[in-house]
């Protein structure tokens, strides 16, 4: 397949300023008139082929300005329309498509979804409704007519603001749609169908009324009334905290249940994954809740931070998506708990992003190559680029940032923008030099800093070593030094940070130690007491840290550090040490052996009130298995983690039973229930203790009676997954899940729960069980959600049930995926990124892994998406 470099950007000979497009709905030959304003661009010498994009395309007609075109003026195939020899300077080109949306099982260009018509365009999809110049930089305004059957489709959206609308006969109807700002292609969207609507309304802080429309299956309306309520708190903390008010009059949100992604910030038509829109107690957890609010403001934050600045082309991602990220992280910290939001935050990086970075398929922020655009919407674009937009507001601080955000928005609205245009504005406000730091976007991989410290009480001096180093990824051998900046604090006895006098050897300012070269030697004057060193405080770099630390200091800094998410560090650091000791002696064939210390600090945080119940829940959940994985790094047996983990689990709550069970009693409130961040805490900190409780004797019964008493869906799932998980096949278990599976059968959100827990249950006997569910009547192939719930959380979520030694679970993933990949090659290639970790398996699960990835290679005519994957994946 072909290549795309970044080096090999050009602006495009032609622009097209604006478009006319008219629809006519049909499910199997919708017709699409598009009516191009083309401009050559100055300088562009007069006859140059204008080259148009296509994708699967049928050709119906082709005129310019009004008049057919002669066949030998033109070249079209499925995927390109060539004018040869354009007329003007300036010309109208009407091109006629036909496509087919009930066939387009991809789920890009136009679809149906539960016999409502939708669109997804990014990142090259419009190419899939009309020959276009399908690239970012191409900015047209578009005016949008939609014409279809009135009573299928009574709902007639688009992009912008309405325009008119009436009836047509034969029982048809219309609606024009006009969008002022004009956008790339990708963000155009078009909805049609029969939709019930929640509406409301938001008054923006110039005084301009904006009518607010969430648009869901008929009956399901109150069902997305959070979802309105978190739209307009984004809409009102965009203003507060970035200055940016809403632009057009209408803001609608469709819930569609058929999406590749979450969702889709169009511009004032954002299209959902019906995930992120539908909540209730009885059907969503806080989980849920969280992602809804944080989702729908990501989508709205997009308006300004990707549509009114758009990227210049797709290896400038990151600039939307970064940043768009970095904006749901803070709106998200401000709504609910600061902290723990970074916590969970940390974890997801580390989660997804890291083993990413660490393996075959690491890359830049800003990558500089791609085969296939749709696989490079990652969690490096998406979660690293946020920490390193985190680390801009980190290096100038906060009224810098927001000086330099100011001057992009002014500077840059209307354009397709760069990372270096980004870059510049901070430079110029703060007149700071970026170029090192400009390294997180260009280089790839996770820096690896080592640190070692000696306190000197005869001198008062606190010393340093500190050494950075990244190691190599595919194609990026030797790597540069990159300017880190950590947050820190030197602690003192009392738990309050010591102060110190001068400071050799790096630049320290505002609690941030920045480092800039290979070695750098770090002395503290001034301290008449030993510090306990508290580094890299809210993750203010996303790399992985050696820091040489007795046991007793991070105790200590676990219970005392003024940084919430560095005690949460410590103590998980602690825990993971023990995992990976325990890990080591299962190898051994020794059982692991915990330090009580361990147990005994778990029990004093589970009972500390002056913490909040969520923080707790935080740091009483160990270390996912695929945590211990990463940081044990290679010859990895999931089998032998999982006995250490389940290990030390008992040993926790052996020792903390009594404390356990008194504090799950106290936690049971029975007031009403509220998805805030209180409520979902106290709910997060006793269901933890459930997890724990559930290994004990009766562990069975107990957990059955908090899934038979759970009043809300996240008390619910979670004695269902102590069922399952620790008691699988015992009546209570196979009670419950049958009892979920009558009460539920009829909501495919609900049942995706369901699948997701049997799919992540522990133990070779999962992989029946997934392969049996693939045939139950709640999931279809065709729908990824479903898909993900089921084969990618087996994949993704399941290190002792797909990792099986005897290599199934990679056999029938490989098969599973090649199953999707028939309908929708973008989801079978996400599914695929789940082998991205095989090279750390031991020597056998290896063996076996890399047969699956060959066997999917050795298919003819694999699509570029899926191909790109196992190519690299296998390179
Ligand atoms: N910008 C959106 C990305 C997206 C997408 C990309 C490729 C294929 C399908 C897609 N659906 C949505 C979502 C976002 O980041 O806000
Ligand atoms: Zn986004």
């Amino acid at each position: 397949g072909q290549v795309f470099k970044l080096e090999d950007y050009r602006p495009s000979d032609y622009l097209i300023p604006a478009i006319d497009m008219a629809f006519a709905l049909a499910p199997d030959a919708t017709r699409v008139v598009a009516t191009l304003t083309v401009e050559r661009r100055q300088g562009v010498a007069a006859g140059t082929p204008l080259l148009l994009d296509g994708d699967e395309l049928k050709l119906v007609r082709v005129e310019i300005d009004g008049k057919p075109l002669k066949e030998a003026a033109y070249a079209v195939t499925p995927d390109q329309l060539t004018i040869l020899a354009p007329p003007a300077a300036r010309f109208s080109l009407t091109i006629e498509t036909e496509v087919n949306p009930s066939a387009n099982s991809a789920l890009m260009g136009l679809y149906r979804s539960n016999g409502v018509y939708c669109t997804q365009c990014e990142a090259e999809g419009f190419r899939r409704i009309t020959y276009f110049l399908d690239r970012p930089d191409i900015l047209s305004v578009y005016t949008v007519r939609i014409e279809a059957p009135k009573a299928e489709a009574p709902l007639l959206l688009s992009n912008g603001n309405p325009v008119r609308h009436g009836e047509l006969a034969g029982g048809r109807h219309f609606a024009e749609w006009h969008d002022p700002f004009p956008k790339p292609s990708y963000l155009f969207a078009l909805v049609a169908g029969d939709l019930g609507r929640l509406a409301d309304e938001f008054t923006t802080m110039s005084g301009r009324k904006v009518e607010l429309g969430i648009y869901v299956e008929h009956g399901k309306e109150a069902l997305a009334s959070y979802a309105m309520d978190a739209l307009k708190r984004s809409m009102t903390w965009d203003e507060e905290k970035f200055g940016r008010e809403y632009d057009l009059d209408v803001f609608n949100i469709v819930a569609v249940s058929d999406f590749n992604m979450g969702a889709m910030e169009n511009k004032g038509l954002n299209i959902f994954n019906d995930k992120y829109v539908l909540a209730d107690q009885q059907t969503a957890t806080d989980a849920d809740f969280a992602n809804i609010e944080a989702i729908i403001a990501h989508e709205y934050f997009h308006n300004w931070t990707g549509n009114r600045i758009t990227c210049r082309d797709w290896f400038q991602l990151c600039l939307k998506e970064g940043l768009t990220v970095y904006r749901d992280h803070e709106f998200s910290a401000d709504q609910r708990s600061r902290p723990v939001k970074r916590i969970a935050e940390v974890r997801t990086l580390r989660a997804h992003q890291f083993p990413e970075d660490q393996g075959p398929l690491a890359h830049p922020v800003r990558p500089r190559r791609y085969r296939e655009i749709n696989n490079f919407y990652t969690a490096t674009v998406y979660e690293k680029g946020s920490e390193v937009v985190r680390m801009i507001r980190t290096i100038l601080g906060a009224e810098m940032f927001r000086a330099g955000m100011d001057l992009y928005f002014e500077r840059h609205d209307g354009d397709a923008a760069t990372i270096d245009d980004f870059l510049k504005v901070f430079e110029d406000v703060s007149g700071q030099d970026l170029s090192q730091f400009a390294l997180w976007y260009h280089q790839a991989g996770t820096p690896h800093v080592t640190v070692s410290s000696a306190y000197n009480a005869s001198t008062h001096e606190f010393t340093l070593e500190i050494e950075q180093s990244s190691p190599p990824t595919p194609s990026e051998s030797r790597k540069r030094l990159m300017h880190i900046p950590l947050a820190f604090g030197l602690v003192g006895p009392d738990g309050e940070d010591l102060a110190f006098g001068e400071v050799s050897g790096a630049t320290v300012e505002d609690g941030v130690l920045h480092l800039h070269k290979r070695r750098q030697t770090v002395v503290f004057k001034g301290l008449s007491e030993r510090p306990v060193l508290s580094l890299n405080r809210g993750f203010s770099a996303p790399i992985t840290l050696s820091l040489e630390q007795k046991p007793e200091d991070r105790i200590f800094l676990a219970g005392n550090d003024g940084d919430a998410f560095s005690r949460w560090q410590a103590f998980n650091t602690l825990l993971t040490d023990a995992l990976i000791a325990g890990f080591r002696r299962m190898l051994g064939n020794r059982q692991p052996e915990f330090a009580a210390s361990l147990g005994e600090l778990a029990g004093r945080i589970a009972a500390n009130a002056s913490l909040e119940p969520a923080f707790r829940a935080l740091a009483l959940t160990l270390p996912a298995e695929a945590d211990i994985a990463r940081e044990i790094g290679k010859g990895i047996d999931p089998d032998a983690i999982f006995a250490a983990r389940e290990a030390l689990a008992r040993s926790i709550a052996t020792v903390n039973e009594e404390g356990f069970r008194q504090l799950y009693a106290e936690l049971n409130s029975d007031g009403p229930f509220r998805p805030d961040a209180d409520g979902a805490g106290r709910r997060a900190l006793r269901n933890v203790l459930l997890d724990y409780l559930a290994l004990l004797p009766g562990g069975a019964e107990f957990a059955a009676l908090h899934f038979a008493s759970a009043t809300n869906m996240t008390d619910r799932a979670a004695g269902l997954t102590a069922l399952a998980h620790r008691h699988a096949g015992t009546p209570q278990a196979v009670d419950a899940l049958a009892r979920f599976e009558n009460e539920y059968s009829s909501d495919a959100l609900v049942m995706d729960k369901w699948f997701l827990i049997q799919a992540s249950a522990p133990g070779p006997a999962a992989l029946d069980t997934v392969r049996g569910l693939t045939a139950h009547p709640a999931f279809s192939i065709g729908n990824p959600n479903r898909v993900r719930s089921l084969i990618g959380t087996f994949a993704g979520a399941n290190q002792t049930g797909f990792h099986r030694a005897d290599g199934e679970g990679y056999r029938f993933f490989a098969e599973t995926v090649l199953e999707v990949e028939k309908r929708n090659p973008q989801v079978a290639a996400r599914l695929a990124t789940a082998m991205r970790s095989w090279r750390s398996l031991e020597p056998v699960r290896q063996g076996k892994a890399r047969e699956a990835l060959v066997s999917i290679l050795k298919v003819e005519k694999l699509s570029a998406d899926l191909k790109d994957i196992i190519e690299r994946t296998l390179a």
